[in-house]
């Protein structure tokens, strides 16, 4: 199939003022009619009418009451219409019980419920399916279901049926609809002008005990964005609909949003600590769209940073806001590296603005929602807060009700600053990860740093030109005190220094405090200066990292140099983990390792080709010392952090469950798992539970613990999830393959339900030294459930191919293995779009 570029955009012949759709629902032959005011596009070259469609049956068609019959293709039709205003009407019919693949309108659980971003609305009925089409759409559903939900304000309902308005303009990526027989969680939210909104949580019944935590972070979220944005809630109602057969996590469908289950639903006895703080920012983040996405759209698709890469900057900020600023952004920063560096370091890097597609599902990516919120934190970086609140005040104002560009974006900056920001444009157009080098010298009381950046070639760009980059600096006195607060520098060249005057002895920098921006600082350093940044860093993001490179540098040295695990690591991890003037959520966060696919990628960037055997011996045999240097201190804090108070999921209680089961994990290695045991027995929530199980499995005596647990759990879809990917997780390399594959034998497998399939073979793409196995077990394994998928589910199928994204960083060996298992997958008959662009570019 051929792309689609940026540069090739037009607008749509026509406006669309209106829309009325009518819903007669049934599982396999639903009917869709639609009534759409359309008149000519003034900013447009005249055009025949072309409306996208796929897979839709047309029934009849007319234009202002009259028959047509226009032409139809597998995309969509064509028809001559008058030049003037007009009228379409039309009748489709469509099987939403048949759609596996979850886009458009679908059955899941025998509930209805739709799915539109990016393109599934063209699934539904023929529709301009563009972002910069916005209508106001009224929306009729009749179904036998006890719950007929959409977009917009109810207006009327009867037997049988029920009519909803939206009032605000959107694009028909943002329709919805469900139906069910469902059950709600109710609740209400006050806004700041006064507007009374009836908020709900409607699930299956039997989960109504699980959406307390959700609507608190709902109303939380509703009452910050009032605060921190000025941004008030516009609709009287405000609904979240919980499904459990749903490509991603949630969705942002106007004044509907519908969720995963397993972003929504919660309680202590289900859900760990970290599915609290996950649901808690989706719930965020998805309300935040209602201006960051919903007001403000996109003008197409090549523009998506522009609503994700500020929505998740704004539930970052939330988070920040709602626990531990810190411990979030370290957080953040774990996860951008593993999943965003490494799609810039390979075959798949793009730029965060892509200049073309052939499939847009596949570009819903690390690179534009992780790296376009850390563009937006660089731009707070450097305007200032004070300015940054101004060009967003004057976005939602000189924006509301627009489909805008990163342009639009770029110019409020401008126009508040006076600063020309086409530099920093780059970081939208260039894909790669910048490498920043840096020298020192120090001569009389004058201290120069020098940095050079450099961005290796990626995909279709062999050239980067420098980009500014902001980047927070403080000096540290040889007793630790500092003798330089923060402050911004702001690179702009190819090679640039700075100088610092009267500084009275040699000091140690700590270099992209709080990591101001998305680069890989390349600074040699000694394990003393980081033991040394460790003990006395007041940047909490750098304290950490220091740690984090002591581990790193000390287990690169065990894999290439066969070294002892490094003392100085283990000296310093302890002095760190007794320090108890240390938030535990800190602690629990430096005493974790990097993991193996960070290492490989570290061992690649340095020139060897990684082997993940060794990986997992070396990590292995550090764990073995640190539990051994720790073994006084672990059963201490093991005691010390235990939560005696009711289950809470807030930052406090998470941050000392995190702390007591990172000292479990040490306690496990030296007493076989009895601790491990004891608390599996005697926990009476999830965090607890699942810690001590994976400790189980870990010591080799998970067993028992296992048929137990499925054995209490195994009604609740969720947790059984879990049952499947803590087992895939912890197997052990030789045994990834064979358990993966008997787990797919469980009755309770299915590749319909991607969270099952996710926490099945997902998990063995995650299990590293599993997945790349010298056998070859891995990859075949993945390759051959990925063919069952496709024909299933192309979205996720397409997503789940990026578990080889890195397979030309291994040996030759591995490397063949691998590009077999992926010609086998792209031979199969009628692979879909989204999956063949994914591979093409992986084996390009
Ligand atoms: N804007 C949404 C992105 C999305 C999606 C969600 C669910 C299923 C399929 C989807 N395709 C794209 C989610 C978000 O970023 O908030
Ligand atoms: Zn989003």
């Amino acid at each position: 199939p051929a792309p689609v570029y940026l540069k090739d955009y037009t607008p749509f012949s026509h406006l669309v003022d209106e829309v009325h759709l009518t819903f007669q629902l049934e599982p396999a032959k639903t009917r869709v009619i639609s009534r759409i005011r359309f008149r000519p596009n003034p900013d447009a070259t005249a055009a025949p009418l072309r409306l996208d469609g796929e897979g839709l049956v047309l029934l009849w068609a007319k234009i202002d009451g009259n028959p047509v019959t226009p032409e139809v293709d597998e995309a969509g039709l064509t028809c001559t219409v008058p030049d003037a205003p007009f009228t379409w009407e039309a009748e489709v019919e469509i099987n939403p019980e048949a759609n596996t693949a979850l886009e458009g309108l679908y059955r899941s659980s025998g509930m209805y419920c739709t799915q539109c971003e990016a393109q599934g609305f063209r699934k539904i009925t023929y529709y301009p399916d563009r972002p910069d089409v916005m209508s106001i759409f009224t929306v009729r559903i009749e179904g036998e279901e006890s719950v007929l939900l959409s977009n917009g304000n109810p207006v009327a309902s009867g037997d049988g049926w029920a009519e909803w308005h939206d009032p605000w303009p959107k694009p028909a990526y943002l329709f919805a609809l469900v139906a069910g027989n469902l059950v709600n969680h109710p609740d209400r939210f006050t806004t700041a002008s006064g507007r009374e909104v009836e908020l709900n949580i409607w699930v299956r019944p039997g989960d109504e005990g699980k959406c307390a935590f959700g609507m608190e972070a709902l109303k939380r979220s509703m009452a910050w964005d009032e605060e921190v944005y000025g941004r008030e809630y516009d609709l009287d109602i405000f609904n979240i609909v919980a499904v459990d057969d749903f490509n991603m996590g949630a969705m942002e469908n106007k004044g509907l949003n519908i969720f995963n289950s397993s972003c929504v639903l919660a309680s202590p006895e289900t859900s760990t600590d970290a599915n609290f703080e996950r649901i808690e920012a989706i719930i965020a983040h998805e309300y935040f769209h209602n201006w960051t996405g919903n007001r403000i759209t996109c003008r197409d698709w090549f523009q998506l940073c522009l609503k994700e890469g500020l929505t998740v900057y704004r539930d970052a900020q939330f988070t920040s806001d709602m626990r531990s600023a810190p411990v979030k952004r370290i957080e953040d920063v774990i996860a951008l590296r593993a999943r965003q560096f490494r799609e810039d370091n390979g075959p798949l890097a793009h730029p965060v603005r892509p200049a073309s597609f052939v499939e847009i599902n596949n570009f819903y990516t690390a690179t534009v929602y992780e790296k376009g919120a850390e563009l937006i934190g660089m731009l707070k970086t450097l305007v200032g807060d004070e300015a940054y609140a101004r060009a967003l005040d004057l976005y939602f104002s000189r924006h509301d009700g627009d489909a805008a560009t990163i342009e639009d974006w770029l110019k409020v900056f401008e126009d508040v600053t006076g600063r020309d920001l086409s530099q920093f444009k780059r970081w939208y157009e260039h894909a790669g990860t910048p490498r920043l080098h840096v020298t020192e010298d120090y001569e009389g009381d004058r201290y120069t740093l020098t940095f050079r950046q450099e961005t290796p070639p990626t995909p279709g760009q062999p050239e980067k030109p420098p980009r500014v980059i902001p980047i927070a600096l403080g000096l540290l006195g040889p007793n630790g005190d500092e003798i330089l607060p923060t402050q911004v520098l702001e690179m702009t060249e190819a090679e640039q220094s700075f100088t610092f005057d009267g500084i009275p002895s040699r000091p140690t920098p700590s270099i992209l405090r709080g990591f101001s921006a998305p680069v890989i600082l390349t600074r040699p350093s000694s394990n003393s200066e980081r033991a040394f940044l460790l003990a006395h860093d007041t940047d909490p993001f750098n304290k950490w990292e220091a740690g984090r490179a002591l581990a790193r540098d000390g287990l690169l040295s065990m894999i290439t140099k066969g070294a002892a695990p490094d003392d100085l690591y283990l000296d310093a991890v302890l002095t760190m983990a007794r320090d108890d003037s240390l938030d535990p959520a800190f602690r629990a966060l430096a005493l974790a390792l990097p993991s193996q696919d960070d290492l490989a990628q570290s061992l690649h960037e340095a020139g060897h080709s990684p082997d993940p055997q060794a990986i997992w011996d070396a990590l292995e045999t550090l764990r073995q010392a640190r539990a051994h240097k720790l073994q006084d201190l672990a059963p201490r804090l093991y005691a010390q952090y235990q939560v005696e108070a009711p289950y809470a999921p807030d930052a406090e209680q998470s941050g000392a469950r995190a702390l007591a089961n990172a000292a479990l994990g040490l306690i496990t290695r030296l007493d076989g798992g009895a601790q491990a045991q004891a608390q599996f027995d005697r926990a009476d929530n999830m965090t607890q539970q699942l810690a001590a199980l994976a400790n189980l499995l870990q010591a080799g005596r998970g067993e028992t613990a296992l048929a137990a647990f499925y054995d209490q759990w195994k009604d609740d879809r969720l947790v059984i999830d879990k049952w499947f990917s803590l087992q895939v997780l912890h197997a052990a390399p030789d045994r990834a393959a064979d358990i993966t594959r008997a787990l797919t034998e469980h009755p309770d497998f299915t590749p319909r339900n991607p969270n099952r399939f996710r926490a099945t073979l997902g998990a063995l793409a995650q299990n590293h030294a599993g997945f790349h196995h010298a056998s070859g077990a891995g990859y075949a394994l993945l390759a051959q459930w990925l063919k069952t998928l496709d024909p299933i589910n192309p979205q996720t199928t397409a997503r789940m191919c990026t578990a080889f994204e890195t397979w030309t960083r291994y040996d030759a060996a591995r490397q063949d293995k691998a590009r077999d298992a992926l010609e086998d997958l792209l031979d199969l008959d009628g692979l879909s779009r989204d999956t063949t662009e994914m591979v093409t570019r992986i084996l390009e």
